[in-house]
């Protein structure tokens, strides 16, 4: 009987994990306290202010080629595009990296160790849908969740037609549903839309895609120690970019989930989705915005959770690994569950996955042509 039993179990246990081992083939979303979402109650997008930076940059004089951090041509040879996002210049400097007060732990947050960066230049805004179509236009590149057929979205963003029709979800965050035709044109699946949203993050973009777009553009993604450095200004052992106070002159400073999560999003900072990627005050003194909360940001390191304290200049993460690092949090970050909208937080995801609450900035040593830099 007992035998009986433990065959029946270890056949049941078997089909159970090759079920699984199928089902996260394809994409695997590994950070599971992750929250995502899209937002079509969005009241505050200044749009006209948007577009109207999109003419100030435009700078079509002569046609160059654009090259990346080490010289190469971009895809094909591209002439010079109306950029519409600026870039900010990061003076270098020393600063502690990580924290010795981690909240995660396991996410190798910790510990502090000394960091040189050299000077470098960061996208102020979060790319938007808008300069992501600008890539895929004049380029047709086909995004891996395209290729793929799927992302992933929270659920409580979802139609119900979309979500009748979803068979997968992340198990230990069962919120988190893979969205047959979820993309980036398709956020929350077939039946929505970026037409309302041109000034919102890209969503739906893997690391993968992101290399590619920045690489279009001129640019690169920043290391995880520039985009840390960038996040902290010169506030080093502060959680958030311009100190410790989550609502300073009782004001929203970011874009986070508000309420109990993930039963109901307020929505208190104005948003219960995605914002434009220009509203919320500038974070710090570099002049970003968004740089916490709103998306996740890819950056180009490698993940690990053990780090050398060993003094480093410009460090670019481990040499290899099986997952890429994203920082910043999102809109679907609520302190009880996902506290990782702090400079020190980090997080990763597969170079192929993707999801609703997940996109980037890029960055680069010198500003390509028709980007004019604030200083
Ligand atoms: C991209 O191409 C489509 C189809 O031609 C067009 O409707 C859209 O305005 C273009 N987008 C941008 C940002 O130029
Ligand atoms: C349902 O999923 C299929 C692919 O499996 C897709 O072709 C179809 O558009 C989806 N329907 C909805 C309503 O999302
Ligand atoms: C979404 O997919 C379903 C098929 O599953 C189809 O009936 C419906 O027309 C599609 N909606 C749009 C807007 O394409
Ligand atoms: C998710 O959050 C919970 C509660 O904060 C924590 O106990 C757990 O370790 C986290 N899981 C991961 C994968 O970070
Ligand atoms: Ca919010
Ligand atoms: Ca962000």
């Amino acid at each position: 009987m007992y035998i009986y039993l433990s065959i029946y179990l270890s056949i049941y246990l078997s089909i159970y994990l090759f079920y699984l081992s199928i089902s996260t083939e394809k994409k695997s979303i590994k950070e599971t306290n992750i929250s995502s979402c899209s937002d079509n109650n969005n009241i505050h997008v200044d749009e006209n202010k948007y577009l109207d930076k999109k003419t100030n940059d435009n700078n079509d004089d002569d046609d160059v080629t654009i090259e990346d951090e080490e010289g190469n041509v971009g895809l094909n040879e591209i002439k010079p595009f109306p950029r519409t996002n600026q870039m900010s210049f990061i003076a270098g400097g020393t600063f502690m990296m990580g924290t010795n007060k981690p909240v995660f732990v396991a996410d190798g947050e910790g510990p502090e160790r000394k960091v040189e960066i050299s000077s470098f230049y960061m996208d102020v805004h979060e790319v938007s849908n808008a300069e992501f179509e600008l890539f895929v236009n004049s380029t047709g590149y086909v995004t891996e969740a395209e290729k793929f057929g799927n992302s992933f979205v929270m659920e409580n963003y979802l139609s119900k037609p979309t979500l009748d029709n979803v068979t997968d979800s992340v198990m230990a965050a069962p919120w988190w549903l893979s969205v047959n035709g979820a993309n980036w044109k398709l956020p929350e699946g077939n039946d929505s839309t970026i037409r309302d949203r041109m000034d919102h993050p890209v969503l739906h973009v893997s690391w993968n895609d992101a290399v590619a777009f920045c690489k279009w553009s001129g640019k690169r993604l920043p290391t995880e120690a520039e985009w840390e450095y960038a996040c902290k200004g010169s506030l080093n052992q502060r959680l958030f970019p311009w100190g410790n106070k989550e609502n300073p002159y009782n004001k929203h400073w970011m874009n986070i989930w508000h309420g109990e999560f993930p039963k109901h999003n307020t929505g208190d900072d104005g948003y219960v989705g995605t914002n434009s990627v220009t509203m919320f005050p500038e974070q710090n003194k570099f002049k970003l915005k968004n740089i916490i909360g709103n998306v996740w940001e890819w950056t180009s390191d490698w993940w690990d959770v053990r780090h050398s304290t060993d003094f480093q200049k410009d460090p670019k993460g481990p040499p290899d690994g099986s997952d890429r690092v994203k920082k910043g949090g999102s809109f679907l970050c609520h302190k009880s569950y996902c506290y990782r909208y702090r400079c020190a937080a980090r997080s990763q995801n597969t170079p192929d996955s993707s999801a609703s609450n997940l996109g980037f900035r890029c960055a680069s040593s010198k500003p390509p042509p028709g980007v004019e830099a604030i200083h």
